[in-house]
């Protein structure tokens, strides 16, 4: 006889006396038979949100290019030769006027992101005045803007920002191989940062960058593990951008990647797990994969921060294809 209930034969997901993650327990699940991981994660979905909802996100580069650090991945650092040219911050009232055409076109969420290690005390009345105006608009605000202390986090709160994307990007072990200007102990006082501000966390990271499955995991033990679980996980497929280190970074398989959003959904139960970059290099069979393991939010537009997304048409179509329906904002 087969035991047709899958939960008995594999780990549970996070106990419920909220013990923390081990690497172990971790791993059983990743390396799980692939039915069982998916039949848990969808099960754990069910539990925390409609499965047939996906939030949509919509990016803005703000400021592109030229960035002092030297993340190996990005097409925005002065380290490598990738032909982007750099321009500064950009206007707020141009900001406003792109956040309200993608409101319009349906995203609930506007996150705006600048190529910067930091932003500087003189760029902060722009920012602020970004935040506050796309709030205007009845839209949730992400920024992404590098490192911040308590006193940039608290202002950003101040004007109304919803979210922080910084991303811890690998496993602490791996973290030095892909970025030499910073540590991974700095993505977490930023990020602890943010939560102390009251801003809510969206950190996630990318696969496909040429680390061994255990750094995925352990980079989803690390956010599992963070003092309250990242209200927003990216998880990021590498765009390979020719002219960075990782240009040529073996690429994960369509499974494995499945397996790291079924991971996350498991270890971060009521999170929203975002399919983020690198869906244009994805199946719809994939990508369909990626919903039934628990991913419940995506970007939309043409182009992400300088990389190019799947358009408007091809969404419209995968979802109608998959009877999905973009979230409304007061269920998210
Ligand atoms: N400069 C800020 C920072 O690093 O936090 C914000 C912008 S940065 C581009 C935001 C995130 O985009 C990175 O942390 C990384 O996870 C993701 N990203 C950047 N380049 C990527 C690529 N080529 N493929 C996939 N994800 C990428
Ligand atoms: C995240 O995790 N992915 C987004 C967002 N957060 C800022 C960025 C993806 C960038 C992809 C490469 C590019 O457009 O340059
Ligand atoms: Fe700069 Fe962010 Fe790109 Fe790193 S990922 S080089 S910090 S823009």
């Amino acid at each position: 006889m087969h035991d047709t209930n899958a939960t008995k034969t594999m780990p549970r997901a996070q106990c419920d006396d909220g013990a923390m993650w081990t690497l172990e327990k971790a791993r059983a699940l990743h390396d799980a038979p692939f039915n069982n991981l998916l039949f848990l994660a969808q099960t754990v979905h069910r539990q925390n949100f409609d499965p047939n909802k996906v939030q949509i996100s919509r990016l803005l580069s703000i400021k592109t290019g030229g960035c002092p650090e030297d993340c190996g991945y990005c097409s925005q650092s002065a380290h490598h030769e990738t032909g982007l040219k750099a321009s500064k911050l950009m206007e707020v009232d141009r900001v406003i006027a792109e956040a309200t055409k993608a409101r319009d076109a349906g995203a609930t969420r506007y996150c705006m992101g600048a190529a910067w290690r930091n932003p500087k005390t003189r760029d902060m009345d722009a920012v602020v005045a970004m935040v506050e105006g796309v709030k205007a608009l009845g839209m949730e605000t992400c920024m992404t803007l590098g490192m911040l202390d308590l006193e940039q986090a608290a202002q950003l709160k101040q004007a109304g920002l919803d979210y922080y994307n910084h991303n811890i990007d690998t496993s602490e072990r791996y973290y030095s191989e892909i970025i030499s200007t910073r540590t991974f102990a700095d993505r977490l006082d930023t990020l602890e940062h943010v939560r102390q501000a009251g801003i809510k966390v969206c950190s996630g990271g990318i696969v496909g960058m040429g680390e061994q499955p255990v750094d995925r995991i352990d980079m989803l033990v690390t956010l599992a593990n963070l003092p309250e679980h990242p209200q927003s996980v990216p998880i990021n497929m590498l765009i390979p951008i020719a002219g960075t280190p990782l240009a040529d970074a073996r690429p994960i398989e369509p499974i494995e990647f499945v397996r790291v959003i079924a991971l996350a959904r498991i270890m971060m139960p009521k999170s929203h797990v975002r399919l983020s970059a690198g869906r244009t290099a994805m199946t719809d069979e994939m990508q369909a994969l990626c919903f039934f393991a628990g991913a419940n939010s995506i970007f939309v537009g043409d182009t992400l921060l300088t990389a190019d997304n799947p358009g408007e048409d091809k969404n419209t179509l995968l979802f109608r294809r998959l009877g999905i329906e973009p979230m409304e904002l007061d269920t998210q």
